[in-house]
């Protein structure tokens, strides 16, 4: 398939170690893909599901203890400890390297290694980046088909170059005392072992797309970010594009699918759908700051995706979709997860392969559920009635506002805009939110989670705020930076703001303050939104509510100020003194 001996010779290195009984080259082909699937679903690894109802879909199911990404298993192994920084795993490379080859030694023995070419981005862009992963595993074959753009045409712009990333992933027992996600961003190189997951296998997404990307971002003066990209079209015919980070499952697959509401939608307002999780982001010639999602498809949340929260997504699913986890009625071969609808099968299985009896199931207890908390769903971004005509646009999409978000009960108001673009690097590094499923852990505890990268960041935290600083003086004309809450609640737990297809109002007002059109009240925060430039048409929300909505409780930012201060100190003194002196002034602010 190639003739670059660069990826040759590696390739023979890994089959060395790992000991395949045959190496197969994936070339992108459907008859290729075709036969993969029927080899799959001959094992057991995949279940056919009804071709009438979900052509082409499939249902797998992971290993029980293999459902999530795994950070206390997740590596940055640079020479130097103080590169990969204090909230990363450190190993070093050496020492990784035997560790892990000790797990993959012999590790496909009797089995197949497959040879995945892949493009992050489209094929040829100058925004794009090219890996190889090598796998046993034909689930992840024909996930990173979806995921990525894969096959001959990527082999040959990658020409002869010695510059690609190296994946190495095996299942091996898929045990988890040995289970590694290991980043060697030196080197280029990424071994993952002992996992079935996605998160932990796709190896293009988290792992090349966000740590060895962010690495190569610093190194290189770009920007690797989780974050969505959505264009808002407006009555006039004018598209303008929004990058936002929220922590996993908080929604970003939802907002950047969003149906505006009725009154909107008659007004002439659209909303297009570029990525859901991952930009990498670039300064254009016009000085402005372009964006471009390098995935090609979407690996979304199952459990809570409905025709009323998100139907653009779930449309997307009705075809050519692999479902990971959920429940499989056995009356009609199709998939069911809570949330979809109230009609639970009542002939099915569950998420583990065991009967489920759906009157057993009580919301409270997560161990009744049918369908994992974190089951997903892996979609074309083609199948996608919202997408955006620029998806494929080598360019990318320029960027006007960023959106920084988190699930906070209390403390952050429903939005805010920060000053400039160091004080709204400052607001992205001191985000938090609740845990959810998506990584193992305990769910709904306040964690810190800076641009949402926490998981994600190739490098010393603190570097990378300073790189963040730095492309500030990059951009000549940057885009606006705001923070959003849609999760207030009430005193009763209730969340207050109707989320969803409403947030659109909340955009609206953003690009309104990118033009300049509307004030806003300046806060010890930031600058808060005037309650009537935030249009409640139609909703059952008094303009009280609104206020609440918008309040900044000086009281409880002071309580935060003493744990950013700690996760500051916890990150170390990589931590660049403007976002210290932003922290000060933000107390001092709130103290007044
Ligand atoms: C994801 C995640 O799968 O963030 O996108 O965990
Ligand atoms: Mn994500």
């Amino acid at each position: 398939m190639t003739t670059n001996k660069h990826v040759l010779s590696w390739i023979e290195e890994m089959a060395a170690l790992t000991c395949p009984d045959k190496i197969v080259w994936i070339d992108g082909s459907e008859e290729q893909a075709e036969a993969l699937r029927r080899e799959a679903c001959s094992t057991g690894e995949m279940i056919k599901l009804n071709e009438e109802k979900l052509p082409g879909c499939y249902l797998h199911r992971t290993a029980v203890n293999d459902v999530a990404r795994v950070e206390d298993r997740t590596f940055i192994c640079t020479t130097r400890k103080e590169d990969a920084g204090n909230i990363n795993n450190w190993m070093a490379p050496a020492e990784a390297y035997e560790k892990l080859g000790k797990l993959f030694k012999g590790a496909m023995k009797g089995r197949t290694m497959y040879v995945i070419p892949y493009s992050m981005g489209i094929v040829g862009s100058s925004f794009s980046k090219i890996g190889y992963e090598l796998t046993d595993s034909i689930y992840v074959v024909l996930n990173m088909l979806i995921m990525t753009r894969v096959g001959t045409d990527v082999i040959k712009a990658h020409g002869d170059s010695p510059d690609f990333v190296k994946g190495l992933h095996a299942k091996a027992d898929l045990d988890e005392k040995n289970r590694y996600i290991v980043h060697f961003p030196e080197d280029n190189t990424i071994w993952s072992v002992n996992s079935g997951y996605g998160g932990n296998v796709l190896l293009g997404k988290k792992c090349f797309a966000l740590r060895i990307a962010s690495w190569l971002g610093r190194k290189e003066g770009w920007m690797a970010e989780h974050m969505l990209i959505l264009g808002i079209e407006k009555p006039d015919g004018e598209t303008r594009y929004i990058c936002a980070a929220f922590p996993s499952a908080c929604g970003k697959t939802n907002l950047a699918m969003l149906i505006p509401p009725a009154f909107l939608r008659e007004k002439g307002y659209k909303v297009y759908t570029v990525g859901d999780d991952i930009a990498w982001l670039r300064v254009g010639e016009d000085g402005r700051l372009w964006a471009q999602n390098p995935e090609n498809g979407f690996f979304g949340v199952a459990p809570g995706t409905n025709e009323q929260s998100n139907p653009n997504a779930l449309a997307t699913t009705k075809k050519d979709t692999i479902f990971t986890n959920v429940v499989h009625n056995l009356d009609d071969n199709t998939v069911w997860w809570e949330g979809l609808d109230k009609n639970p099968p009542k002939n099915a299985v569950d998420w583990k392969g065991n009967p489920w009896d759906c009157t057993k199931y009580n919301k409270a207890d997560k161990s009744t559920c049918g369908a994992h908390p974190n089951s997903r769903f892996t979609a074309k971004a083609i199948n996608c009635p919202c997408l955006s005509k620029e998806f494929n646009n080598p360019n990318g999409v320029p960027i006007d506002a960023i959106v920084f978000g988190g699930r906070r009960a209390k403390t952050a108001p429903l939005v805010y805009q920060s000053f400039d673009w160091e004080h709204g690097s400052f607001v992205g590094s001191i985000m938090a939110s609740e845990t959810t499923a998506a990584a193992a852990g305990a769910v709904g505890v306040v964690r810190r989670d800076p641009m949402a990268m926490r998981p994600f960041v190739g490098y010393n935290m603190g570097d990378y705020f300073a790189h963040w600083l730095e492309m500030g003086g990059k951009i000549p004309h940057p885009p606006k930076i705001f923070h959003v809450n849609w999760f207030r609640t009430d005193d009763d737990g209730n969340f207050i703001w109707p989320g969803f297809g409403d947030n659109l109002r909340v955009l609206l007002w953003m690009l309104d303050r990118c033009d300049g059109k509307v004030g806003a009240e300046k806060t010890a925060i930031g600058y808060v939104p005037n309650p009537e430039d935030i249009d409640i048409t139609g909703l059952d929300l008094d303009k009280k509510t609104l206020e609440e909505l918008l309040s900044v409780d000086k009281d409880s930012w002071l309580a935060d100020i003493q744990n950013i201060r700690e996760f500051y100190a916890l990150i170390g003194d990589t931590v660049p003194a403007a976002l210290q002196e932003q922290l000060n002034a933000l107390e001092e602010r709130l103290s007044k």
